[in-house]
């Protein structure tokens, strides 16, 4: 068996971490007995600056016939974020109908939360956030730039569809862990489309009779991922506040360089893609020292998601068992001083 992957390794510590994980995942392959091909695609934002695109235009044609895709990161200084987001990130999720967005944030045992009396194991949350329509749908305008009357609009289209997608896939995990589900909206203050997500939570609850729903508005959500983290479990929310909320996860359980992700479709018609949560990083480009644990959960999860399920625990449990050694390498974001290829190195052994 053999899976064709495109790598989109992207901007800033992009490469560095996608070429770090690499290895790992060929590694994980070998030893399970299946093979990785892999094609790369150097788009991004140096892309931008010298043709104009961060893609080709028919840069979707070109990864539809890989199984999947790694991608590292995106954003530059000297480029708006709404256009290398927008011309490389989104319009993958949105074109690939990856509209499900699964984000772990596990506090691994052997990394520091910066909450006191947490130690490892204590937070293991799942956030399933709705990923290519919400707050991000690129539904709007700007009107009489620069005069007084100057407006912009930015609306946030909600989908019978894609709200069922979601909220579906997030009750079936809530089965399979503890049975406990949040939603999180606004609906106090957005009474068309919260209200209408708060409809079809309600609405699929009615199938999963055995799933306990916890409602709680983002703002106290996010008062409440640290104040009481290891309450939550599987969460489930829109676009933009997933965004958010997962940054938020990120941070309390050690590092933005431990937090993985997966944009799935879940109707299997175009390639699934796994990233990174952090971004491009320009602060500590070029040093070498970006963590890289982060992509590797993702290949991890991708090759879950590839059906090699034994493999991506061997790879998970890898890393787990790397965070709990105290004489590992660590990089400085976890309050070491190894490098990305040193942590690498040190897996792969
Ligand atoms: N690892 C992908 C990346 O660079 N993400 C940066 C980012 O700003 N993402 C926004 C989003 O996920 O909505």
């Amino acid at each position: 068996m053999s899976y064709d992957i495109a790598l989109i390794p992207g901007d800033g510590i992009g490469p560095t971490v996608v070429d770090a994980a690499m290895p790992l995942l060929h590694a994980a392959a070998a030893a399970h007995g299946f093979d990785i091909e892999t094609t790369r695609y150097d788009w991004g934002t140096e892309r931008y600056l010298n043709e104009g695109a961060m893609m080709p235009d028919d840069g979707l044609d070109t990864l539809a016939s890989h199984d999947a895709i790694l991608l590292g990161a995106v954003g530059h200084p000297d480029v708006p974020d709404h256009i290398t987001l927008n011309g490389l990130l989104l319009p993958i999720r949105k074109g690939f109908d990856q509209s499900i967005c699964k984000r772990p944030a596990i506090l691994f045992d052997g990394v520091d939360s910066p909450l006191k009396g947490y130690e490892g194991g204590d937070i293991d949350i799942l956030v399933f956030r709705e990923n290519t329509e919400g707050e991000y749908a690129d539904v709007g305008g700007r009107e009489h730039r620069g005069f007084a009357n100057e407006v912009a609009v930015q609306s946030a289209v909600y989908t019978r569809r894609g709200t069922e997608r979601i909220v579906r896939a997030a009750f079936d995990a809530a089965t399979e862990r503890s049975g406990h589900l949040t939603n999180v909206t606004k609906s106090n203050a957005q009474a068309h489309g919260m209200v209408f997500w708060d409809d079809i939570v309600d609405e699929v609850s009615e199938e999963y009779p055995d799933v306990e729903v916890e409602r709680l508005l983002v703002d106290a959500a996010s008062m409440d991922f640290i104040r009481r983290p290891h309450e939550f479990d599987v969460v489930v929310c829109s676009n933009l506040f997933g965004d958010i909320l997962t940054d938020i996860g990120a941070i309390v359980t050690g590092s933005m360089g431990l937090a993985p992700s997966a944009n799935i479709d879940p109707g299997n018609d175009h390639p699934s893609m796994f990233e990174p949560v952090h971004g491009s990083a320009f602060d500590i480009t070029g040093e070498g020292v970006a963590n890289p644990l982060a992509t590797v959960l993702s290949g991890s999860m991708l090759l879950d998601n590839l059906g090699e399920e034994t493999a991506a625990t061997a790879l998970w449990d890898a890393v787990s068992e790397q965070l709990a050694d105290s004489d590992a390498p660590r990089t400085p974001d976890l309050g070491g001083d190894s490098t990305t290829d040193a942590v690498a190195a040190d897996l792969e052994e």
